[in-house]
């Protein structure tokens, strides 16, 4: 498809850009900002529900048997289920529809000059399938047995047993809900690959893509090429829970190994589908408002094609006491420690780009940095991990709890709000407020480190993760490691009580927060040439690039020309 086609407004199929019912404005929408909306405001009411589950698991932690208020009494079926539901619900239906759809949505049409996505209708549907999987998730707590309580990782032989539960209707559900997700985003990285590189504006080298966009495409690359081995792997397990196969059932002659290997053949490149947005998107707000462009651009580019290649041969490192062989135990520490090499790359081109950096610190820009703080200590603790022989002793502790979310909770949360308040201005048209901002910003940073430096320490003692009550555990339950627990549960009351003050500042904001001028950080990049909010179409007059990258701008137009990046 030529530049040309995309830029021409007709699209031949209805999707013009003319006032619209209600209907087709919110409900089936084409237009990509507002499928990016029903991305957002879905996965921000899935965060919701991901954060009550935790709330409760965390009370019955720190305070064993107790009734939890607005739930009850937490029974270790339940315990189960609240645990899983947190998992699957933040990963599959927070940080993917945020970061990669509502996002990837957003942005590349706005940052690369298009007036819209090239498959609108297939963006379309891949939200319908995206909701529909959220629905079927969401009935899955109300079937007779419950929900799904065996980890987000399903290990069989537990979730291969339709007598898991009562019917293994729940099991089964929230199977069908993970697979038709993977459905929708399959959808949706067609879109963002074939929009990015088919519909730039003209001028617009593959160099000159903004940073963020090339990450979302290289995500959707990474989960496409990943996630086919998972789906055929899930569709076995279904029949093993419904059809009485046995594919993993040792019993019978099944390999419960095998889903490993199809689950982090798949689980370990998705780690890379949503860190890599989330680095994208902080590579945008420091360049922004360190008022430079970023130190080293397609040495961030090839480091993140090489994560997402080197990402599909570290995915043993979640085996090594699967009983696998040794000399492959070797062999995934070697890779796992090699994919650290380009993370970090990227993490110091980032902490050059700041050097000499006129910086100004907005609340986006607060997120940003400490994204790069909080990550690299994610980082760090994974080489624990990687290592076959001191991953022989974290295994299964709560240290793999904490790393993980040093390395998540970053990517989902730290990236996501600074990419909120970041775009903002742009997605509603009105300022937020800076002062609610930073107090959000701060508590929320804080708490975090009080929930997981201590889950370290106790992972460190020897806590093994998935156990309900360490009552239970007469070695664990000393009064060190409960206080330990209960300082956690405290923080992390205080960190869910912080976001209202982000909700509060969300709402308030949209309602009536200052107007917001086109530019209003004055960035380079082009979504920023667009009318805030952009409408439907997004340019008034379709953009042309006549420079380089981060610095794009018609000769006529006044451009907000960053010095310290004049050529010497
Ligand atoms: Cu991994």
């Amino acid at each position: 498809m030529s530049t040309q086609e995309t830029h021409d407004h007709g699209h031949g199929d209805g999707h013009a850009h003319e006032p619209q019912s209600f209907l087709s404005k919110y409900i089936f929408p084409l237009d990509h900002k507002m499928i990016a909306m029903q991305y957002l405001f879905t996965g921000m009411a899935m965060a919701l529900i991901g954060g009550f589950t935790v709330y409760v698991f965390r009370m019955q932690l720190a305070f064993p048997g107790a009734h939890v208020p607005g739930f009850g009494m937490v029974s270790p079926d339940r315990y189960n289920m609240l645990v899983t539901s947190h998992g699957t619900i933040m990963i599959f239906w927070v940080a993917m529809p945020v970061l990669i759809a509502a996002l990837g949505n957003y942005l590349i049409p706005l940052m690369i000059g298009a007036d819209d996505m090239v498959f609108p209708r297939i963006n379309r549907l891949s939200y319908q399938i995206f909701l529909l999987s959220a629905l079927v998730l969401i009935s899955s707590f109300f079937v007779t047995g419950g929900a799904f309580g065996g980890a987000w990782t399903a290990y069989p032989p537990l979730s291969a047993r339709g007598d898991y539960n009562a019917t293994g209707l729940g099991s089964s559900l929230w199977l069908v809900a993970v697979a038709l997700e993977f459905v929708a985003f399959l959808l949706g990285g067609i879109n963002f690959i074939t929009t990015a590189m088919n519909a730039r504006a003209p001028g617009m080298k593959l160099t000159d893509i903004p940073m963020v966009v090339w990450m979302i495409v290289l995500a959707s690359i990474m989960f496409m090429a990943s996630v086919g081995p998972l789906v055929a792997g899930a569709i076995m397990l279904l029949f093993d829970q419904q059809l009485g196969t046995a594919f993993f059932d040792p019993n019978r002659g099944g390999d419960p190994v095998l889903w490993q290997h199809l689950f982090w053949f798949f689980g370990h490149p998705e780690v890379y589908v949503v860190l890599l947005p989330a680095m994208g998107i902080v590579a945008e707000v420091i360049t922004t408002f360190a008022r430079k462009k970023l130190f080293a651009y397609k040495t961030v580019l090839y480091t993140a094609a090489a994560t997402g290649i080197i990402g599909f041969f570290v995915w043993a490192h979640h085996q090594f006491i699967a009983g696998i062989d040794p000399r492959m135990a070797s062999l995934f520490t070697i890779t796992t420690l090699i994919i650290s090499v380009p993370v970090a790359e990227m993490l110091f081109v980032y902490i050059a780009t700041l050097y000499g950096g006129s910086i100004r610190l907005t609340t986006p820009m607060l997120w940003a940095l400490a994204f790069i703080a909080e990550f690299l200590l994610g980082g760090v603790t994974g080489i624990f991990l990687g290592a076959a022989g001191s991953d022989i002793y974290f295994h299964d502790t709560y240290f793999v709890v904490a790393h993980f979310h040093y390395t998540f909770f970053p990517i989902a949360f730290i990236a996501t709000f600074a990419a909120i308040t970041y775009w903002f201005p742009k997605m509603f048209g009105r300022m937020m407020d800076e002062r609610l901002g930073k107090i959000h910003f701060w508590i929320t940073i804080i708490a975090f480190n009080f929930i997981f430096i201590p889950l370290f320490l106790t992972g460190a003692a020897g806590d093994h993760r998935r156990i309900y009550n360490y009552q239970h555990f007469p070695e664990q339950w000393t009064p060190t490691l409960q206080n330990l627990r209960i300082l956690a549960t405290y923080a992390l009351l205080v960190m869910i009580a912080a976001q209202v003050i982000f909700f509060v500042n969300f709402f308030k904001s949209l309602k009536s927060g200052p107007k917001a001028e086109k530019n209003p950080w004055k960035a380079n990049t082009l979504e920023w040439v667009a009318p805030s909010p952009p409408p439907h179409g997004n340019f008034e007059e379709m953009p042309t690039v006549y420079r380089g990258p981060y610095e794009y701008g018609h000769p006529d137009r006044e451009l907000d020309y960053w010095p310290q990046n004049e050529p010497a």
